[in-house]
């Protein structure tokens, strides 16, 4: 088999508050991550500009042969203050959504994006509280309503399991009881999702709807029993602990036992479990950028939380750490990236592989992608060959995985063009579309189309015929 399966979906995704800017124009008012991202880089006011340029944007889409697109709502920009319908917000997505059906362009949208709004925040604490649940399905049924007959594909919440493991992301760095905290914000979060999906059946039995959760898949340090435990259990953790609730709709039992055995007793009530039982997705979409590795780690060692590496070269970054369960280790195997990311391609196939034969759901690949420091050379181009050569990679790996018997719906790498890096401003930039700005200067924002750009427009038109496998 060369090609990929017909209707095989062809995108590149961004996010809301990465890319749109105009974090306080067009109605819209403060998210949580508009008030939490890194301060060292840029802000959310300005990104990538799309908010004013994309008709450009889509035009450019256009160009790349994109067959789809994903991108998110922001809660604020149609409810600002929590309640009430903005129209400004509702107008931009709408004209959005009409050139991209204009182009045949899918538009696949993503209900949460880390931007609960931050009235909600410090009306009640957020996602801690359980008011959040209603205060979402009010947002997901307004913007059902307003564009629940175009869009045919939604994502209900991003990276659930990295959110929960990042807690300025989520705002409960300083809360007491975190441990607790974190884990009765991702009940909220599971109950949320689910109402979505409920929604969206009822509604729109025709479209499809599942999570984007961010996945790595875990290798055992060495051939010892221990260490292949190990990484069972960090699979367990990150992993099928989220996606067991998603699809099942029922705790894990091993961090159910976790969890009694720490003495956290969750607020779980009756009703919840028949509203998880109704969040089955139809399909899984998976953000997968890294594997890890994990070893043995006896009970009496101490509890170390991750740090995420936001500055490149040199930078700091701390691993896991679950008492009488898992370390998270460095895998000398693979490449890294100067963030110390991973370079695993043949990870995407066990990825694929595990979640597809535990649950035999339909998968998308909703981000994917090389962040690496860029410059517009003399041509005002990019000769990005590392992104064609990541993306070449990994695209081989989701054909084998095809040939294995998954069930791929489609590829929607990170990202379009260059936008705010979630951790490290546009210092990362993964784009097929350079934008020209730095973190500390707006410049032109003018677009620039880097080498990938027209390697990736060969490879949509080939149906994946160009990757090169070997
Ligand atoms: C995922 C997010 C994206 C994006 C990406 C790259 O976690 O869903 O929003 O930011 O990671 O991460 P970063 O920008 O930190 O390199």
């Amino acid at each position: 088999m060369r090609t990929f399966p017909k209707g095989f979906l062809w995108s590149a995704s961004t996010s809301a508050y990465q890319v749109e800017g105009a974090a306080y124009e067009g109605g819209k008012t403060a998210s949580i991550v508009d008030n939490n991202i890194n301060p060292t880089y840029a802000d959310t006011t300005i990104t990538s500009d799309h908010y004013h340029r994309w008709e450009e944007d889509v035009e450019l889409m256009h160009e790349l042969g994109l067959t789809a697109y994903r991108f998110s709502i922001s809660w604020p920009r149609i409810l600002p203050d929590g309640h009430t319908i903005n129209p400004e917000g509702i107008a931009f997505y709408r004209k959005l959504i009409d050139k991209l059906e204009a182009y045949n362009i899918e538009p696949m949208v993503t209900l949460y994006h880390f931007d609960l709004p931050q009235c909600l925040q410090d009306a009640y604490g957020g996602w801690r509280s359980r008011q959040v649940v209603d205060d979402f399905e009010r947002f997901v049924r307004v913007v059902f309503d307003a564009f629940g007959n175009d869009v045919k594909i939604w994502f209900t919440i991003n990276e659930q399991s990295n959110l929960f493991a990042l807690p300025y992301l989520m705002v409960f760095n300083d809360v007491e009881n975190k441990q607790f905290q974190k884990y009765q914000m991702n009940h909220h979060m599971m109950l949320a999702h689910a109402k979505a999906v409920e929604l969206c059946k009822q509604r729109f039995p025709h479209s499809k709807i599942g999570p984007a959760i961010g996945v790595s898949p875990h290798y055992p340090a060495s051939m010892d029993p221990l260490d292949v435990l190990a990484a069972q259990h960090a699979d367990d953790f990150f992993t099928y602990f989220f996606t067991d609730l998603y699809v099942h709709g029922t705790y894990h039992p091993k961090i159910q036992n976790y969890l009694d055995s720490i003495g956290i007793r969750l607020d779980i009530r009756d009703e919840d479990a028949t509203l998880l039982q109704r969040g089955k997705p139809d399909f899984i979409a998976l953000n997968y950028y890294i594997s890890k590795a994990a070893r043995y780690c006896s009970s009496d060692s101490s509890y170390r939380e991750i740090q995420v590496n936001a500055i490149g070269e040199n930078g700091l970054s701390v691993t896991e750490r679950l008492p009488g369960y898992y370390e998270i280790v460095d895998n000398p195997t693979v490449p890294t990236n100067p963030w110390g990311w991973v370079i695993d391609p043949v990870g995407l196939r066990i990825q694929l592989n595990q979640i597809y034969n535990r649950y035999r759901l339909p998968i998308m690949i909703t981000e994917n992608g090389l962040g690496i420091v860029e410059e517009l050379n003399e041509q005002m181009s990019v000769d990005d060959h590392e992104r064609i050569k990541y993306i070449n990679d990994h695209l081989a790996q989701c054909r084998l995985a095809i040939e294995d018997g998954v069930e791929l719906l489609g590829y929607s790498p990170w990202s379009l063009l260059d936008v705010l890096s979630t951790t490290s401003g546009f210092r990362k930039r993964y784009g097929f579309i350079y934008v020209d700005r730095t973190d500390h200067e707006s410049k032109t924002l003018n677009r620039y189309k880097k080498k990938s750009f027209y390697w990736y427009s060969r490879v949509i038109h080939s149906n994946g015929e160009i990757i090169d496998i070997d």
